[in-house]
């Protein structure tokens, strides 16, 4: 495939708690197709796409807690996605929680797929870095027990052939962490594909809070710009159940500039064309790697997990 090719980043308003899967992806399949006609090769859905951002709430109930996740994928609600891909020939990224079985052992990912235009599935990624809380905090507004419902991703940051280049994936939180940019750059990534819900006030220090938006790009920018990758981040957004969540659905280039945002909170298709040779022009000069990175001087950055003294 070419190295030039149209993506999307397609956008979500929010999701109540009501809606069931099948209304969700009614609007994932009809955002596909306004991407499709506009040339779109590749489209970028937000973080846990299929429900409502369930983990705002304290589930007591097992039976409750079960129902937020998909055993199976494509399952009988997400099957007309998937043949709408390929009856496009569009390719997407896709969040959802995922429920396994292994060793009789029930197990729940915060998880990512790349699905190729033939509709068949290319990679899977599993959330790295999960925020928030294993326990209910109280007197909060919302909760945001991710550490709570789901294990730590363990797949690491695979990066897959497809789209002409090298795809990877993140999802939500994983932005904010050079390490996980790094490790992909490392496997010449060319395009990430990221997924996300950021409630505006997701840390309750309004000097913090205040700068969400700042950081949801400064973020991503840093990270495209550092390695060298475009970068598709799209959000699910609005006010969800009360709870307000960042837009700013952007394209972002390896020169770290943003190419496309989405105006609106609401369900949205941005669209730019990527050359994926513009991150090989900066891989091959400022940040190439194999002449200017020193890993011998970055052991604590594996050896060491939080701040401590001076070595
Ligand atoms: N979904 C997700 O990872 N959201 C976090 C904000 C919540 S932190 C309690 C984020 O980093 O955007």
């Amino acid at each position: 495939m070419d190295r030039q090719f149209i993506v999307a980043a397609a956008q979500m308003g929010p999701i109540a708690k009501e809606e069931p899967r099948r209304s969700c992806v009614a609007r994932l399949i009809a955002m596909l197709r306004e991407a499709h006609s506009r040339g779109a090769k590749l489209v970028v859905f937000p973080e846990l796409a299929l429900t409502t951002f369930f983990p705002r709430w304290m589930i007591e109930d097992p039976e409750e807690l079960a129902a937020w996740f998909e055993t199976e994928i494509p399952g009988p609600a997400t099957q007309p996605l998937f043949a709408a891909a390929a009856d496009l020939g569009v390719g997407f990224y896709l969040g959802y929680a995922e429920r396994i079985e292994e060793d009789g052992q029930a197990r729940h990912f915060n998880t990512s797929i790349l699905v190729g235009p033939d509709g068949k599935i290319l990679g899977k990624y599993r959330k790295v870095h999960l925020p928030g809380h294993d326990a209910a905090q109280p007197g909060r507004a919302f909760q945001h027990l991710e550490k709570r419902y789901f294990e730590p991703g363990n797949l690491g940051f695979p990066v897959f052939e497809g789209f002409g280049g090298r795809i990877g994936m993140m999802i939500c939180n994983d932005r904010r962490w050079p390490e996980a940019y790094r490790v992909m750059g490392l496997q010449g990534v060319d395009l990430i594909a990221l997924g996300y819900n950021t409630p505006i006030e997701h840390t309750g220090h309004g000097d913090i809070d205040g700068l969400t938006q700042f950081h949801n790009h400064l973020s991503m920018q840093a990270g495209a710009y550092q390695n060298a990758t475009w970068i598709v981040g799209t959000a699910k957004c609005g006010r969800e159940e009360g709870s307000m969540m960042v837009g700013q659905s952007a394209i972002i280039a390896p020169s770290g500039e943003i190419i496309a945002m989405a105006a609106t909170l609401e369900d949205e298709v941005i669209t730019a064309r990527v050359d994926l040779d513009m991150g090989t022009r900066y891989r091959e000069t400022i940040f190439d790697f194999a002449r200017h990175r020193e890993p011998g001087s970055y052991n604590l950055i594996v050896n060491r997990k939080g701040a401590g003294d001076p070595i």
